[in-house]
């Protein structure tokens, strides 16, 4: 809850400071914007990525991230954005808490394409660029 009330029309996430911690801004109507910097969670650990589709779309918009912390399995779907006239920061970041390995990542492209791609022992703490059917490019 804010203390203070805002015209708000939009809201977009996103890292960035390239801390790992996704952070968010939010456009006030007839005002500057409202810039909420992440601070929790320091020390933690994360990967960020950034899907490049080949046959899907090139944002890879629809697709679907699985991974494994710990044995524990998780997923989200990667969107565009969600508030009015805003879009969110294209790289997903999938936090690991304490734990310092990500088992694997696995992602499942959208249509057209439907290719599974999966990759054992990730890097951690950065960010990394993954090409559809060519796995972690840089
Ligand atoms: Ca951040």
């Amino acid at each position: 809850m804010f203390a203070k009330s805002f015209p708000a029309r939009g809201l977009a996430v996103g890292d960035f400071d390239n801390d790992g911690r996704v952070d968010v801004v939010v456009a006030n109507n007839g005002g500057p914007p409202l810039i909420l910097k992440n601070n929790a969670g320091e020390g933690n650990h994360w990967l960020g990525v950034r899907l490049e589709g080949t046959k899907c779309n090139r944002d890879a918009v629809g697709a679907w991230l699985s991974w494994s912390v710990g044995g524990t399995k998780r997923s989200r779907l990667k969107t565009g954005g969600g508030s009015y006239l805003s879009s969110h920061d294209p790289r997903e970041v999938i936090g690991l808490g304490a734990a310092t390995k990500l088992d694997w990542l696995e992602i499942k492209w959208p249509a057209p394409s439907g290719r599974v791609e999966r990759i054992e022992n990730p890097p951690v703490d950065r960010y990394v660029r993954i090409v559809e059917g060519k796995g972690v490019v840089s």
